[in-house]
């Protein structure tokens, strides 16, 4: 409903904040209420994505951080040149899995700079003074934004060999034709010679799945409630946090993992800065993220549609998540 977007005061919102309430406006007034998962991540949400890393359910991190450990030689030996390049970290966090790599590469005196990218700036800051501290002897280069706006300025420094790191599954926040559009687009912005990491999580036992996205502790239910107390605190909403219901489900045919607030009662929501009003029914679900789960033959067929060299792959004892090194 366009009529409201008009009411988007933009005198007192930032660019950003724009962005998020012509977002916001568009997701709740569908049929079927959307949020986009790249709001959870203001400064309270980042915190909390790291307590989630840190929780015996989520696995991802777990499992990951196990192949860096263990297999981080033969990683990066699949990164190395003569020649120096920029280690893009899209979506980089803390880079508390990303700084085993650095540490290895920092060892075997290779030439590089370190590029962490994240829509979160808060986040970053925080990350290069970490990196200061840790890694002094390492080149770091932060650049907040989304990914193209981060990778467009780099295009205007090229020149040098680039290697995109894409952890932690961030890639399955994407839906399949999102993940080709933007594996096309990154090609863009690459180079022959240019190489790929991604992190996908593999389909498993969907117990082990959805217990990752409804943890015992309820850490991912914050989570996914501090996107309704951003929008109170950016918008002057009035969301009572008490009324909502964090639901997660997993499709085994798809899989995609789906996370939802869900409204446990009929109510009225008020987000004053932008002038809307709109209604909840009871059990009215808000869909606030998808995460999808890959099979090693899809990841295939997906590197054949976009035409990416399959170089290396790196997988775990129990096959939960794989690490894939393309080459441009
Ligand atoms: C950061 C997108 C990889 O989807 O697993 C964790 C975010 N959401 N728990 C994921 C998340 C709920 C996470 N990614």
């Amino acid at each position: 409903n366009n009529s409201y977007i008009t009411g988007v005061n933009s005198a007192t919102l930032s660019f950003e904040q724009q962005q998020f309430a012509l977002d916001v406006v568009q997701g709740l007034s569908k049929k079927q209420k959307t949020l986009s998962s790249k709001y959870f991540y203001d400064g309270v949400g980042s915190k909390l994505f790291q307590k989630i890393m840190e929780l015996p359910e989520y696995y991802l991190t777990h499992t990951e951080t196990e192949i860096f450990t263990q297999q981080k030689e033969k990683i990066i030996s699949g990164f190395c040149s003569d020649q120096p390049f920029n280690l893009v970290d899209l979506g980089a966090g803390d880079a508390a899995k990303t700084k085993i790599l650095l540490r290895a590469l920092l060892k075997r005196y290779t030439r590089f700079s370190f590029v962490p990218v994240d829509i979160s700036s808060d986040a970053l800051q925080e990350l290069k003074e970490n990196l200061t501290q840790e890694l002094p002897q390492l080149t770091v280069v932060p650049l907040a934004g989304d990914y193209f706006e981060a990778l467009t300025q780099l295009k205007q420094e090229s020149g040098i060999r680039q290697v995109l790191l894409f952890l932690g599954s961030n890639i399955g926040n994407f839906t399949y034709p999102e993940i080709q559009v933007f594996l096309k687009k990154l090609r863009q912005f690459l180079q022959t010679g240019d190489q790929l990491l991604i992190g996908f999580d593999l389909k498993k036992d969907p117990r082990i799945i959805r217990q990752a996205y409804d943890d015992a502790a309820g850490v991912t239910a914050s989570f996914n409630f501090n996107l309704l107390q951003r929008m109170n605190d950016t918008f002057a909403g009035n969301f009572n946090l008490k009324y909502f219901q964090h639901f997660a489900e997993y499709n085994p045919v798809t899989g995609e993992m789906r996370s939802y607030l869900i409204s446990t009662r009929d109510q009225q929501i008020t987000l004053q800065e932008l002038d809307f009003t709109f209604s909840l029914q009871a059990w009215e679900a808000i869909h606030t993220e998808s995460s999808y789960k890959f099979s090693k033959a899809e990841i295939q067929e997906l590197a054949a549609e976009v035409n990416l060299e399959t170089e290396l792959i790196f997988t775990d004892a129990n096959h939960y998540f794989a690490d894939v090194l393309f080459r441009i």
